[in-house]
Protein backbone atom coordinates (compact mmCIF):
# COMPACT_ATOMS: atom_id res chain seq x y z
CA UNK A 1 0.00 0.00 0.00
CA UNK A 2 1.01 3.64 -0.96
CA UNK A 3 0.73 6.40 1.40
CA UNK A 4 -1.58 9.00 1.23
CA UNK A 5 -1.36 12.07 0.56
CA UNK A 6 -2.28 13.03 3.74
CA UNK A 7 0.07 10.66 5.12
CA UNK A 8 2.93 11.70 2.74
CA UNK A 9 1.94 15.69 4.07
CA UNK A 10 2.10 14.52 7.77
CA UNK A 11 5.73 13.17 7.12
CA UNK A 12 7.01 16.33 5.89
CA UNK A 13 5.10 18.61 8.50
CA UNK A 14 5.97 16.51 11.72
CA UNK A 15 8.90 14.73 10.48
CA UNK A 16 7.45 10.81 11.12
CA UNK A 17 5.29 8.55 10.71
CA UNK A 18 3.99 5.59 12.47
CA UNK A 19 2.26 2.66 11.48
CA UNK A 20 1.38 0.37 14.19
CA UNK A 21 1.31 -3.61 14.17
CA UNK A 22 2.58 -3.19 10.25
CA UNK A 23 4.26 -6.98 10.67
CA UNK A 24 1.99 -9.00 11.85
CA UNK A 25 1.54 -13.44 13.07
CA UNK A 26 4.11 -15.84 12.01
CA UNK A 27 5.62 -13.64 10.05
CA UNK A 28 6.86 -11.03 13.00
CA UNK A 29 7.36 -14.53 15.11
CA UNK A 30 10.24 -15.84 12.28
CA UNK A 31 11.88 -12.36 12.73
CA UNK A 32 11.47 -12.78 16.39
CA UNK A 33 13.61 -16.22 16.28
CA UNK A 34 16.08 -14.94 13.92
CA UNK A 35 16.86 -12.37 16.62
CA UNK A 36 16.66 -14.84 19.46
CA UNK A 37 19.13 -15.76 17.42
CA UNK A 38 21.29 -13.43 17.45
CA UNK A 39 21.42 -12.73 21.04
CA UNK A 40 22.31 -16.40 21.43
CA UNK A 41 25.55 -15.81 19.31
CA UNK A 42 26.24 -12.63 21.23
CA UNK A 43 26.55 -14.66 24.49
CA UNK A 44 29.15 -16.02 24.12
CA UNK A 45 31.29 -13.76 21.32
CA UNK A 46 34.20 -12.06 22.00
CA UNK A 47 34.45 -8.42 22.96
CA UNK A 48 36.17 -6.93 19.59
CA UNK A 49 34.40 -9.03 17.36
CA UNK A 50 33.17 -6.76 13.98
CA UNK A 51 29.96 -5.98 13.85
CA UNK A 52 28.99 -6.66 17.50
CA UNK A 53 29.32 -4.34 21.03
CA UNK A 54 28.27 -4.63 23.85
CA UNK A 55 27.04 -2.34 27.11
CA UNK A 56 29.72 -1.08 29.31
CA UNK A 57 29.93 -1.34 33.21
CA UNK A 58 30.45 1.72 35.55
CA UNK A 59 34.13 1.14 34.26
CA UNK A 60 33.44 2.22 31.02
CA UNK A 61 34.37 -1.85 30.37
CA UNK A 62 32.01 -3.52 27.68
CA UNK A 63 30.49 -6.64 29.24
CA UNK A 64 30.82 -9.78 27.31
CA UNK A 65 27.87 -11.44 26.35
CA UNK A 66 25.59 -8.33 27.20
CA UNK A 67 24.48 -7.23 23.71
CA UNK A 68 24.19 -3.23 22.51
CA UNK A 69 24.83 -3.46 18.75
CA UNK A 70 25.09 -5.78 16.21
CA UNK A 71 25.85 -2.81 13.52
CA UNK A 72 25.75 -3.81 9.68
CA UNK A 73 22.79 -6.74 11.37
CA UNK A 74 22.43 -7.35 7.28
CA UNK A 75 25.56 -7.97 6.39
CA UNK A 76 26.22 -10.56 9.43
CA UNK A 77 22.53 -12.73 8.80
CA UNK A 78 21.51 -11.72 5.34
CA UNK A 79 18.07 -13.40 6.20
CA UNK A 80 17.72 -9.41 7.79
CA UNK A 81 17.51 -8.59 4.43
CA UNK A 82 13.78 -9.79 4.16
CA UNK A 83 12.93 -7.52 6.84
CA UNK A 84 14.27 -4.62 5.08
CA UNK A 85 12.47 -5.63 2.03
CA UNK A 86 8.85 -6.31 3.42
CA UNK A 87 6.43 -5.24 0.49
CA UNK A 88 4.15 -3.58 3.31
CA UNK A 89 7.15 -1.36 3.87
CA UNK A 90 8.83 -0.99 0.61
CA UNK A 91 5.47 0.27 -0.86
CA UNK A 92 5.25 3.60 1.60
CA UNK A 93 9.02 3.48 1.63
CA UNK A 94 8.41 4.16 -2.37
CA UNK A 95 6.10 6.92 -1.82
CA UNK A 96 8.68 9.28 -0.08
CA UNK A 97 12.08 8.19 -1.69
CA UNK A 98 10.96 7.06 -5.41
CA UNK A 99 11.05 4.10 -6.95
CA UNK A 100 14.72 3.26 -7.25
CA UNK A 101 15.75 2.52 -3.35
CA UNK A 102 18.64 1.24 -1.26
CA UNK A 103 18.72 0.47 2.44
CA UNK A 104 22.60 1.51 4.18
CA UNK A 105 23.38 1.31 8.15
CA UNK A 106 21.37 -2.07 9.24
CA UNK A 107 21.34 -1.78 12.81
CA UNK A 108 20.05 -4.63 15.30
CA UNK A 109 19.46 -3.50 18.75
CA UNK A 110 18.22 -6.04 21.46
CA UNK A 111 17.98 -3.53 24.13
CA UNK A 112 18.13 -6.26 27.17
CA UNK A 113 16.90 -6.45 30.22
CA UNK A 114 18.00 -4.07 32.97
CA UNK A 115 19.91 -1.67 31.33
CA UNK A 116 20.43 -2.44 27.30
CA UNK A 117 20.71 0.69 25.34
CA UNK A 118 20.46 1.83 22.06
CA UNK A 119 20.60 5.36 21.36
CA UNK A 120 20.58 9.13 23.16
CA UNK A 121 19.23 12.37 21.31
CA UNK A 122 20.71 12.90 17.95
CA UNK A 123 20.14 13.55 14.41
CA UNK A 124 21.19 10.78 12.34
CA UNK A 125 22.53 12.81 9.16
CA UNK A 126 24.88 14.11 11.91
CA UNK A 127 26.50 10.55 11.02
CA UNK A 128 26.05 10.58 7.16
CA UNK A 129 27.72 14.35 6.82
CA UNK A 130 24.46 15.49 5.03
CA UNK A 131 21.39 17.82 6.07
CA UNK A 132 19.33 16.15 3.15
CA UNK A 133 15.86 15.46 3.92
CA UNK A 134 15.59 12.48 0.90
CA UNK A 135 16.80 10.12 3.52
CA UNK A 136 13.90 8.43 5.45
CA UNK A 137 15.22 6.20 8.62
CA UNK A 138 12.98 3.12 9.77
CA UNK A 139 12.57 1.71 12.84
CA UNK A 140 11.09 -1.82 13.50
CA UNK A 141 10.05 -2.61 16.76
CA UNK A 142 9.71 -6.62 17.21
CA UNK A 143 8.02 -6.47 20.85
CA UNK A 144 6.23 -4.12 22.57
CA UNK A 145 7.70 -0.67 23.15
CA UNK A 146 6.97 1.48 26.79
CA UNK A 147 8.89 3.96 28.27
CA UNK A 148 10.00 1.24 30.72
CA UNK A 149 11.85 -0.94 28.20
CA UNK A 150 13.20 1.99 26.31
CA UNK A 151 10.64 3.50 23.39
CA UNK A 152 11.65 5.73 21.08
CA UNK A 153 11.24 9.48 21.70
CA UNK A 154 11.05 12.03 18.98
CA UNK A 155 11.15 15.97 18.56
CA UNK A 156 8.07 16.54 16.29
CA UNK A 157 9.28 18.98 13.55
CA UNK A 158 12.98 19.40 14.39
CA UNK A 159 13.84 18.43 10.82
CA UNK A 160 12.25 21.29 9.48
CA UNK A 161 15.14 23.83 9.84
CA UNK A 162 17.89 21.08 8.29
CA UNK A 163 20.46 22.29 10.89
CA UNK A 164 22.46 19.58 12.23
CA UNK A 165 22.75 20.82 15.74
CA UNK A 166 26.80 19.91 17.87
CA UNK A 167 26.82 16.35 18.97
CA UNK A 168 29.29 15.08 21.65
CA UNK A 169 31.13 12.02 23.17
CA UNK A 170 30.53 10.72 26.27
CA UNK A 171 32.84 8.48 28.19
CA UNK A 172 31.14 5.45 29.33
CA UNK A 173 28.02 5.58 26.08
CA UNK A 174 28.76 4.60 22.41
CA UNK A 175 28.25 7.27 19.47
CA UNK A 176 27.79 11.05 20.00
CA UNK A 177 24.91 12.75 21.48
CA UNK A 178 22.98 15.67 22.30
CA UNK A 179 20.49 17.45 24.03
CA UNK A 180 16.66 18.33 23.77
CA UNK A 181 14.39 20.43 25.61
CA UNK A 182 12.14 17.17 26.49
CA UNK A 183 9.14 19.01 27.23
CA UNK A 184 8.69 19.03 23.35
CA UNK A 185 9.54 15.07 23.02
CA UNK A 186 6.77 12.39 22.23
CA UNK A 187 6.98 8.92 23.57
CA UNK A 188 6.69 6.43 20.93
CA UNK A 189 5.13 3.50 23.08
CA UNK A 190 4.39 0.66 20.36
CA UNK A 191 2.58 -2.64 19.99
CA UNK A 192 5.35 -5.55 18.44
CA UNK A 193 5.13 -5.38 14.54
CA UNK A 194 4.98 -1.46 14.71
CA UNK A 195 7.50 0.33 11.94
CA UNK A 196 8.40 4.02 12.37
CA UNK A 197 9.39 6.20 9.26
CA UNK A 198 11.51 10.02 10.54
CA UNK A 199 13.14 12.26 8.58
CA UNK A 200 17.30 11.61 8.65
CA UNK A 201 17.08 15.11 10.15
CA UNK A 202 14.59 14.65 13.19
CA UNK A 203 15.70 14.69 16.56
CA UNK A 204 15.63 11.22 18.46
CA UNK A 205 16.42 9.14 21.12
CA UNK A 206 15.32 6.55 23.40
CA UNK A 207 14.87 5.66 26.95
CA UNK A 208 16.81 3.31 28.34
CA UNK A 209 15.49 -0.50 28.90
CA UNK A 210 14.73 0.22 33.47
CA UNK A 211 12.39 -3.44 33.23
CA UNK A 212 12.80 -7.22 33.12
CA UNK A 213 11.98 -6.81 29.48
CA UNK A 214 13.79 -7.04 26.07
CA UNK A 215 13.00 -4.67 23.19
CA UNK A 216 14.21 -5.94 20.03
CA UNK A 217 14.17 -3.62 17.17
CA UNK A 218 15.56 -2.64 13.86
CA UNK A 219 17.04 0.84 12.74
CA UNK A 220 17.90 1.52 9.29
CA UNK A 221 17.86 3.85 6.00
CA UNK A 222 15.83 3.96 2.97
CA UNK A 223 18.18 6.16 0.23
CA UNK A 224 16.67 6.85 -3.02
CA UNK A 225 19.12 5.19 -5.26
CA UNK A 226 20.62 8.65 -7.01
CA UNK A 227 21.30 10.17 -4.08
CA UNK A 228 25.23 10.34 -3.43
CA UNK A 229 26.46 10.01 0.00
CA UNK A 230 30.11 10.38 0.48
CA UNK A 231 30.43 8.24 3.23
CA UNK A 232 28.16 5.37 2.17
CA UNK A 233 28.71 4.98 -1.46
CA UNK A 234 26.60 2.90 -3.69
CA UNK A 235 28.75 -0.02 -4.27
CA UNK A 236 31.40 0.83 -2.21
CA UNK A 237 30.08 0.65 1.09
CA UNK A 238 29.19 -3.45 1.98
CA UNK A 239 26.63 -2.39 4.57
CA UNK A 240 24.54 -0.58 1.45
CA UNK A 241 22.36 -2.85 -0.30
CA UNK A 242 19.57 -2.60 -3.30
CA UNK A 243 16.42 -3.47 -1.97
CA UNK A 244 13.72 -2.04 -4.78
CA UNK A 245 14.23 -0.80 -8.96
CA UNK A 246 17.95 -0.34 -10.23
O1 LIG B 1 16.45 2.29 19.32
C1 LIG B 1 15.59 2.99 18.80
O2 LIG B 1 14.40 2.95 19.14
C2 LIG B 1 15.93 3.97 17.71
C3 LIG B 1 17.26 3.74 17.06
C4 LIG B 1 17.60 4.87 16.17
O3 LIG B 1 16.80 5.72 15.97
C5 LIG B 1 18.89 5.03 15.53
O4 LIG B 1 19.67 4.05 15.46
O5 LIG B 1 19.18 6.14 15.07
Amino acid sequence: MRLTDTQVQQFHEEGYLVFENLIRGDKLKAYQDLFDELVERGRTLSIGSPHWSFEFNEDHEPIPGFLHKIQGVCVVEPKVLDLAQEPEILDRVQSLVGPDIDVFGTKFFPKLPNGGTSVHWHQDNFYFGTNTNRIVSCGIYLQDADRENGCLRVVPKSHLSQAIVEHHRRQGAHGSWTEVDESKAVDMAVPAGTVVFFSSNLLHGTYENRSDRPRYSTAWHYIPADLPLERFPRGGYEDRHIVRGD
